[in-house]
């Protein structure tokens, strides 16, 4: 819980990474494809650095998880940049994937730990200021690496607007701090759960495959997340009286179709957890649970504030549950086989 108190911290730290990041992109020239690579938690911040890289800069972008990076390896060339995202810097598939990487391309480490394995062997580092992440299951070193991931996009599409949204990041999240009651409340009423669902479209995708597998890795409940648009290819069939389903709606271009997403599911009897803007009546409505926000986060700075809550409620249900949040069972802080 304190790591995840901390998250503004982070994120303000993060910023300060801003001139680096110009640098290394001053120097890096010319780029025509760009390639995620992650494990975990890092591999959602890189899912949302693809939509920012090719809606907001125009550049073709892939994420590929580590372990499957071999497959892809052929594929790279001088003028892409292979970007790994890792707070330890140590993952044993990420340090494979880079070695490969390293014969054709030039690399990028986006890494929380200094002076980790990572940070040594990439072509260029940004190195995330969250502190050290004692917590097992990352929170704040994911906001960091997202907020890495926003300026680089923002200062590669020299997008000033971008810029400035996510400089007002850290006070949304101070903001919302101050409202967990409702999550608390959430916790004791879905502790008995046995699945739930996530669902959001866009920038809001990467926000529901992040929460559900926070809520796996801490109390050990089923979660799926899926992008909204998936859900009427299979997984609607799952979707039955009581099941407990976390809709992602901050206010965009998604909103209205995520909605129908919403009435959809709860026609089926779900119980709609929504995280949704403060001024947004209608889903006031239509969810037995909201926790609301600022209404000027909009769709594309949201995976950095909508995450929290998605935290604090797995954290919660973790707590109702009696478990241990800092040390989930069978799961290692860095991952080095
Ligand atoms: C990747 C990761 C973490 C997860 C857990 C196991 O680590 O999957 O996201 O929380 O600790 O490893 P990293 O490469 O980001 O250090």
């Amino acid at each position: 819980i304190k790591e995840i108190n901390e998250q503004a911290t982070a994120v303000r730290n993060t910023l300060t990474e801003k001139s680096t990041i110009q640098e290394i992109i001053d120097d890096l020239g010319d780029i025509s494809r760009i390639c995620f690579v992650a494990c975990g938690t890092s591999f959602h911040a890189s899912i949302t650095g693809k939509y920012l890289l090719e809606s907001i800069a125009g550049i073709p972008t892939d994420v590929i998880l580590a372990s499957e990076f071999k497959y892809s390896a052929n594929t790279l060339n001088e003028d892409t940049l292979v970007i790994f995202i890792s707070q330890s810097g140590e993952t044993a598939d990420s340090l494979k994937a880079l070695d490969l990487a390293n014969k054709t391309s030039k690399t990028l480490g986006i890494v929380n730990v200094a002076g980790s394995a990572i940070t040594r062997r990439a072509d260029y580092v940004i190195q995330t200021q969250a502190g050290p992440e004692i917590g097992v299951a990352a929170t704040k070193t994911y906001v960091s690496q997202l907020t890495a991931i926003y300026l680089f996009a923002a200062l590669i599409a020299d997008d000033e607007k971008l810029l400035e949204d996510v400089y007002k990041v850290p006070d949304f999240i101070e903001e919302l701090l101050k409202e967990v009651d409702s999550i608390k409340a959430m916790s004791k009423k879905y502790k008995f759960a046995r699945d739930f669902f996530f669902i959001g479209r866009g920038y809001s995708y990467p926000i529901a495959l992040e929460g559900a597998l926070k809520l796996k890795e801490i109390t050990y409940i089923h979660g799926e997340g899926y992008a909204a648009g998936e859900l009427k290819h299979g997984p609607l069939a799952l979707i039955d009286e009581g099941i407990p389903v976390v809709v992602i709606l901050p206010p965009g271009e998604n909103h209205r179709k995520t909605m129908s997403n919403l009435e959809e599911v709860k026609a089926r009897g779900a119980d709609i957890l929504a995280v949704g803007s403060k001024e947004d009546e209608r889903l006031k409505l239509k969810s037995d649970d909201l926790f609301a926000i600022n209404d000027d986060v909009n769709e594309i700075i949201a995976p950095l504030v909508y995450i929290v809550p998605l935290q604090l409620l797995a954290y919660y249900v973790a707590v109702e549950k009696g478990l241990d949040p800092d040390k989930p069972k069978n799961l290692a802080k860095c991952v080095t086989v």
